[in-house]
């Protein structure tokens, strides 16, 4: 069976934007792949955090996983610290990874100009990112749009390393991209995409009464002025959040009394956010059922990390032999 990795921070909480790019994609790739799904902890410091809510937001974000469909049975689910060998082959990386191309990122750009002092971590997100995807071996990642330039460097470091130490054969696959429908879903401010860091989110686990209060004040079609000016569906935020929660019969409705100034914005988020709190409810409820059962989560936790543990300790057994370095010993 071919392999799939893919990861997501926990720098705060599950939004739509990552359920719709991606973790959706995730639950439906059980069936076909073996999946190898990662709560990226050591990405998440490499921003500026609150290091006493790490632990929570890491395990509330195996909760909201789990909850959207995760089944920790048929995929390895585990946190990235708890699997040492990431770091360990991120540093073996760092010797091909090529400056130049860190430095253009355009993710590294756009968060270290917000940013009065950059790390190199920062700078080396990519280089771990290739080694959580190459750990595993992994055939295809499913991500949204915004990963493709890190997973283009992940190629590189799989072909660059291939060429210096397996002459013989390929030991790292060059691993490709699994996009959904929903490859980039903006945020709600309407001028950036949708992300955990930049507060523009609606939550997976947000109850009702908070939805709507983030959908009212949403920006919508900008040309779009008064109550009375008919708008075009096309150049609003929300009509494409329609798209992916409203029946089909509702979008063409919507998109009909937003033409014809029928409606006005606050209809049109009145609708959506019914519509949002039918498909999101479920998630949310099963969410605070395993909320309520703390051990089983954490042994879901530390089942994910045996599994995963067993595949990259082989890895990296490989990886250093091919590279000369002396064998360890059994301590
Ligand atoms: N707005 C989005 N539209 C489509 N896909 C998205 N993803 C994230 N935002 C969107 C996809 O979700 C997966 C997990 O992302 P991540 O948390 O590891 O990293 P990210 O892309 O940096 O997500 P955020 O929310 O923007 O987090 P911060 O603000 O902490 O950097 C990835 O597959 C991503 O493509």
């Amino acid at each position: 069976m071919h392999r799939v990795f893919s990861g997501i921070q926990p720098s705060g909480e599950l939004h739509i934007g990552n359920w719709l790019g991606a973790v959706q994609n995730w639950v439906a790739l059980q069936d076909q792949y073996q999946c190898v799904y990662c709560v990226v902890d050591l990405h998440a410091i490499t921003f500026p955090y609150q290091p006493a809510a790490l632990a929570a937001r890491t395990r509330e974000m195996v909760v909201g996983l789990l909850a959207a469909g995760i089944d920790p049975e048929r995929s390895i689910l585990f946190v990235q610290s708890h699997v040492p060998e990431h770091a360990e082959l991120q540093w073996l990386f760092t010797t091909v990874a090529p400056l130049g191309e860190l430095e253009r990122m355009t993710q590294f750009k756009d968060k270290a100009q917000r940013l009065e002092s950059v790390s190199a971590g920062l700078l080396c997100y990519p280089v771990l990112q290739a080694a959580d995807i190459l750990l595993y071996r992994a055939e295809a990642v499913p991500v949204g749009e915004d990963q493709l330039q890190h997973l283009e460097f992940t190629r590189e470091i799989a072909r660059r390393w291939n060429s210096l130490f397996a002459l013989d054969a390929p030991y790292f696959p060059e691993p490709r991209a699994l996009l959904t429908k929903a490859r980039r879903i903006m945020g709600l401010d309407g001028q950036s995409k949708m992300s955990k860091s930049l507060g523009n989110t609606i939550g997976l686990n947000d109850p009702p009464e908070v939805i709507w209060e983030k959908l009212r004040p949403a920006k919508t079609d900008p040309k779009r002025v008064r109550r009375t000016d008919p708008g075009t569906p096309e150049d609003c935020n929300l009509y494409d959040l329609h798209r992916y929660f409203s029946p089909p019969d509702a979008v063409t409705n919507v998109a009909l009394q937003c033409r014809s100034a029928g409606w006005g914005c606050l209809d049109c988020k009145r609708v959506l956010a019914d519509n949002m709190v039918k498909t999101l409810t479920p998630i949310r409820e099963r969410a605070a059922g395993l909320r309520a059962e703390p051990a089983r989560v954490d042994e879901v936790i530390a089942h994910g990390a045996r599994r995963a543990s067993a595949i990259a300790r082989e890895t990296i057994a490989q990886v250093t032999a091919r590279m000369g370095f002396l064998p360890r010993q059994e301590v």
